[in-house]
């Protein structure tokens, strides 16, 4: 998508700090960190958000969320926990329109969420 900022990152238009990447997705570190780990995980494949995945998105989900597991435990954010987040649309403070899930860890995270 040729205005997408997540896409320029998977197309190696703009740099990215990355992680991991494969055919189906890329995980990199979140520009603005919220937590000492903060990275992305995106599927290659631009969807705009969860509610914009078709049926046979899902699979994708499947990958990512092993793909997680895997990171969590190369970062070293495993044995103290971790928070997934996926913000989607207006008020789910989703501000970059290419669906990814944050990962933060290497803290206490708060609850509620503000
Ligand atoms: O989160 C979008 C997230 O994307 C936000 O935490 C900043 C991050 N971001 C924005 N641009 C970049 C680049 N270029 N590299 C890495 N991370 C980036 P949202 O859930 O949409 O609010």
């Amino acid at each position: 998508m040729l205005d997408c900022i997540f896409c320029k990152i998977i197309n190696k238009e703009i740099p990215g700090d990355i992680l991991y990447e494969d055919n189906d997705m890329m995980a990199f570190k979140d520009v603005n960190p919220q937590a000492p780990v903060h990275f992305l995980v995106v599927p290659k494949k631009h969807i705009e958000n969860i509610m914009a995945l078709s049926e046979g998105d899902y699979e994708l989900l499947e990958k990512i969320f092993k793909r997680i597991n895997l990171l969590a435990k190369e970062l070293g954010i495993a044995d103290n926990g971790f928070r997934i987040v996926n913000n989607c649309n207006q008020d789910g403070g989703q501000t970059v329109m290419h669906l990814h899930f944050h990962v933060l860890g290497g803290r206490f995270m708060q609850w509620p969420p503000g």
